[in-house]
């Protein structure tokens, strides 16, 4: 499979964003402070055995106290957009009622700093760290959920759409409904029944579209309203094109094996995609599930197909299929193909494919890669710098893709690196290192390393010097 994507040449548009992104559990500490209230995570953290190192995120990189310096760090960076979460327990410490006008300051404070550096602030309400209440309530099992989502969007219009003009709903439904709630590796924690799921991504797919509605309808500026999606694209082996079938074909199976395996199920891409995108759950899974479907009421699945703006891909990986006699097959990584600390492996076409893909299926839409990114092991040296050759090749790599599928077409017009700074990497803890800032978590001490320089650099001219070898470990 040919992993070298090159398109070398080809520009990126005028206004292409280059920005980076984090989550409010993953950076921002100060969980007991400005009235916060606890979400899943501060719960799940101190269930025995569920995070590495029994880490938690009471502090994480203190970005609650360092927003202006992190502002400051971005700057440095040369984005020109940053995407973070605002965390609803932030917001409103019991999920519903009242909302903490400390919370509402600190987004305040930050939003105008960003602002007033010259960056976007793009935000995404939910980013997993749902009010510990509201699970109590039964989280999104519970059939409020949607009006509970929707009156906690309506606050985030009203106090931030004057100047927040980039939403994303929620942050990778596969995972906070796949992840937690049919394997339990992620908080709450809980393992539920196939059916189970479905009523839970059900009425998660009814959350997202009301809260598309309610940050239109109280929009106090013209805004875009997407969402950001998990998404791992089958690669074709080879670019024939029953191979290119076969990877197309896989990538939005929502019942991919023989058996209902729940974990395959609620980890696909199209059980959330088709609705949001085509207003109906993908075929293969009403033919295999649908006796286990929840019920679905008159006008569900318009408010789930609420239009959105622009496409959101968090994309990391993808592995090759090919094509059979039998349908698709998968066909292992080479032997020491590249890997992460993470032990996935880098396949820089994904970005092309898995965007092209979309683009087949759902049409053309301003697409936007919301989390790209790869944990090395990083640590800061004797000189006082981080090298890390890896990350800038990988950036530059999984770039290429985009660029190819820019000399095709595809509307790409932005890329946010994940992450700005290392940071809590949930169930991993802090064993993971994504970031183009160092951090030292006894002290908070930032350390831009070496890729956060090139990415500096690529950022001001706006993907010009993708392609030189300039150093930047002196
Ligand atoms: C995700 C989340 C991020 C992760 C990052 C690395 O995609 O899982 O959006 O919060 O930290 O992707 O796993």
């Amino acid at each position: 499979m040919s992993e070298k994507v090159t398109s070398a040449g080809t520009a990126f548009p005028e206004g292409f964003l280059w920005g980076a992104a984090t989550a409010a559990y993953q950076i921002e500490g100060g969980a007991r402070e400005g009235g916060r209230g606890p979400s899943v995570w501060d719960a799940f953290c101190r269930v025995p055995g569920k995070v590495y190192g029994g880490h938690n995120g009471d502090v994480a990189c203190d970005h609650y106290h360092r927003w202006r310096e992190d502002v400051a760090l971005m700057k440095s960076l040369n984005l020109s957009a940053y995407r973070f979460s605002f965390a609803w327990p932030r917001i409103m410490p019991e999920g519903t009622g009242a909302v903490n006008g400390e919370g509402v300051a600190f987004y305040d404070r930050l939003i105008d700093a960003l602002l007033e550096a010259g960056i976007e602030p793009w935000g995404t309400l939910f980013h997993w760290d749902l009010p510990l209440s509201l699970h109590l309530r039964g989280g999104w099992l519970n059939p409020d959920m949607p009006n509970w989502f929707a009156d906690y969007a309506a606050q985030i219009a009203s106090h931030f759409s004057d100047r927040v003009k980039n939403f994303m709903t929620v942050n990778e439904p596969q995972v906070f409904i796949g992840g937690s709630y049919a394997e339990g590796r992620f908080a709450p924690g809980n393992v539920h029944s196939l059916p189970e799921c479905l009523v839970a991504a059900h009425h998660l797919l009814l959350a997202h579209g009301r809260a598309v509605q309610a940050l239109r309808s109280g929009a106090r500026s013209k805004i875009r309203v997407g969402h950001a999606a998990q998404y791992n694209p089958a690669l074709p082996a080879s670019e024939s094109p029953e191979d290119v079938s076969a990877a197309r074909q896989a990538t939005f199976a929502a019942c991919p094996s023989a058996e209902l395996d729940p974990l395959k199920i609620m980890w696909s891409f199209s059980l959330y995609h088709d609705p949001m995108m085509l207003g109906t759950y993908p075929a293969d899974l009403l033919a295999r599930c649908g006796h286990l479907m929840p019920k679905i009421a008159e006008g569900d699945m318009e408010t789930i197909a609420a239009p959105m703006d622009f496409l959101g891909l968090n994309i990391y990986w993808g592995d090759p299929v090919r094509a059979s006699a039998g349908g698709p097959v998968r066909v292992p990584h080479a032997p020491g193909c590249p890997m992460n600390s993470f032990g996935w492996p880098v396949t820089p076409s994904a970005l092309y494919w898995g965007t092209r893909f979309c683009m087949e299926r759902y049409g053309k839409k301003d697409v936007y890669i919301t989390e790209n990114g790869v944990p090395l092991c990083d640590w800061v040296g004797a000189d006082g710098a981080v090298h890390d050759p890896a990350r800038i090749d990988f950036i530059r790599g999984y770039l290429g893709g985009v660029r190819r599928g820019l000399s095709e077409g595809i509307p790409f017009k932005g890329y946010f690196y994940w992450s700005l700074m290392d940071n809590f990497e949930w169930a991993s803890g802090y064993s993971q290192r994504f970031g183009l800032t160092h951090v030292d978590y006894a002290t908070g001490t930032r350390t831009v390393k070496d890729s956060g320089r090139w990415y500096a650099k690529l950022a001001a001219s706006n993907g010009a010097s993708l392609d030189s070898q300039d150093s930047f470990s002196d």
